[in-house]
């Protein structure tokens, strides 16, 4: 059983995500143990003031270390039994080769910022690392947070259902997805491929595949340096980049 303990001053941004679909059931199969810690119930004074204005000045506020040290060691001890996490915008990204990792157990703790963020001595002395999940301004760490839970969660044995886990197409080879059709053949005139009705399964595996290489050199070229490509797929690539930048001037 993996053990994630959440430190947040909005556990209930938690809740109904917790509840839902392979995330819910990940925590009723006894795969997963989410615990949600309110930093507030771990303020001192009498109106659980977590945040203070910054020494040297400047505009926002910043959280005390004092609510959030207290939380984390009243679940986890000192030294905590497990690394804790912080989510901020300056943290490395967040990977799925981290979501592997996290997912060998035993557990780890997450510590959701707020506000433009937390006492330095947080990150020093009570933070294992920091994780952001990507370039853009979130209010907060507590998305951050449930995108690493359910990132890490899918990949626990027996989390994914029969439909879900089957198929291990999740990474072909590090390139995107092929485009995926369902019924009806033809909606409102648009139509499927002729080579996915076609019933021949090689021919449907190779359009998937340079589909899959054609789409990741048009939007995601930085993934195919480190894909694994056959031979052909190379020559295929060479052509459509000799193709995008015209002939060669002699
Ligand atoms: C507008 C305030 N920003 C000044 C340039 C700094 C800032 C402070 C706190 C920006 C965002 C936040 C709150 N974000 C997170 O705590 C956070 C986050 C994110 O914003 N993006 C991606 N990953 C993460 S993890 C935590």
């Amino acid at each position: 059983m993996l053990t994630i303990e959440i430190f947040t001053l909005f556990p209930a941004m938690f809740e109904p995500a917790l509840r839902e679909s392979i995330l819910g059931r990940a925590i009723e199969r006894g795969l997963l143990t989410v615990g949600l810690h309110n930093i507030r119930d771990h303020a001192a004074d009498r109106h659980q003031v977590t945040d203070d204005a910054p020494y040297g000045g400047g505009g926002g506020m910043v959280m005390k270390p004092e609510p959030i040290f207290a939380a984390v060691e009243s679940v986890l001890g000192s030294p905590s039994s497990l690394p804790v996490i912080l989510l901020t915008p300056q943290g490395r990204p967040f990977t799925q080769e981290k979501a592997w990792s996290l997912a060998e157990g035993p557990g780890f703790g997450l510590l959701c910022g707020r506000y433009e963020g937390v006492d330095e001595r947080v990150r020093e002395h009570l933070a294992a690392e920091e994780l952001s999940i990507g370039d853009y301004v979130l209010s907060g760490g507590e998305l951050a947070a449930l995108v690493i839970v359910e990132a890490v969660a899918r990949l626990l044995p027996g989390a994914l259902g029969d439909e879900e886990g089957a198929r291990d197409d999740s990474y072909a080879g590090g390139l995107l997805e092929y485009p995926h059709y369902t019924r009806p053949p033809v909606f409102r005139n648009w139509r499927v491929p002729d080579v996915l009705l076609s019933g021949n399964h090689a021919e449907v595996r190779r359009w998937r595949r340079e589909q899959a290489l054609r789409r990741t050199f048009q939007r995601r070229p930085d993934l195919l340096d480190h894909a694994e490509l056959t031979d052909e797929e190379k020559r295929l690539l060479r052509d459509w980049k000799r193709e995008k930048e015209g002939p060669p001037d002699s």
